[in-house]
């Protein structure tokens, strides 16, 4: 077997194993990539509730990816919950530092139900630090709309806040409509690339097994990276990986709550 190439998840722990770190290397793995990790935050949550968060000291972030770094030739990176701004702007300086290639950046910062994680100065902190060194950004509605500080409601304001966000520094920046946008049976969701404007739809997918899926979008597309893919094709291939991942886990039955998603589904059929 050809030695894997390598991706670096910094997000934060899920206890139950849907979202965050479990849910990135999960996703490396099923996409043929080794996956290495830098932990920004440990949490304590079932697939019902958040029931803790301890956040990692910024240098011991910083230090778990220069670890990383200075022994793997690290092709993709991935960003997830990084939970305050001190993590944010020592994350720039390491990307700096110019061992990394630039990032795909889920920019954490509303709970599933919509409602924000943090204040104003971890966002700010996204804007002034983090998006302009990004390869590829891919926040939800709700978040575009706190990046750019106005409300991103329908599929006009996600291509406009797609295109708004792109002239900040990303190649790709994907705009997440989620199951909220009513768009019938389809889940859409709208990229910028430049001027290109295109939409990624499939067909939604009947569960409540859907915790982890922003986690697993943006795992997918740096995992795609660093097999060489373009920005626009990674994020094609990883929209097909998460409804596979979500029609895999359908039936499944794990905790009283959001399930997580079937990673491996996409190996399985096919
Ligand atoms: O999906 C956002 C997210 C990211 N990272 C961690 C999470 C969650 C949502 O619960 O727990 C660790």
């Amino acid at each position: 077997m050809p030695t894997p190439r390598v991706a670096l998840t910094v997000a934060g722990s899920d206890a139950a194993g849907g979202a965050g770190v479990q849910a990135d290397l999960r996703t490396f793995a099923a996409l043929g990539v080794h996956g290495a990790s830098a932990v920004a935050a440990v949490t304590a949550q079932s697939t019902v509730a958040v029931d803790g968060v301890h956040l990692v000291p910024p240098e011991m972030v910083v230090r778990q990816i220069e670890s990383v770094a200075a022994d793997l030739d690290v092709g993709g990176v991935k960003t997830g919950f990084l939970g305050r701004a001190a993590v944010i702007e020592a994350l720039a300086g390491v990307l700096d530092g110019g061992r990394l290639p630039a990032p795909v950046v889920d920019p954490v910062l509303v709970t599933a139900a919509g409602d924000r994680m943090f204040d104003d100065e971890v966002e700010q902190a996204y804007v002034e630090h983090l998006l302009s060194r990004a390869r590829v950004v891919t926040p939800n509605r709700v978040e575009a709309g706190l990046l750019l500080g106005r409300s991103v409601d329908t599929i006009e304001d996600m291509a406009g806040a797609a295109v708004d966000l792109v002239d900040t520094g990303p190649d790709v920046v994907v705009v997440k409509g989620g199951d909220a946008v009513d768009e019938g049976d389809l889940a859409v969701d709208v990229v910028a690339a430049g001027r290109h404007v295109e939409r990624l739809e499939l067909p939604r997918v009947d569960t409540s097994n859907d915790h982890g899926s922003g986690c697993t979008f943006a795992a997918a597309t740096a995992a795609r990276l660093a097999r060489g893919d373009s920005p626009l094709d990674a994020v094609r291939v990883a929209k097909h990986f998460v409804h596979e991942a979500l029609v895999g886990a359908a039936g499944w039955r794990l905790g009283a709550g959001h399930g997580p998603l079937d990673q491996f589904g996409w190996g399985r059929r096919r």
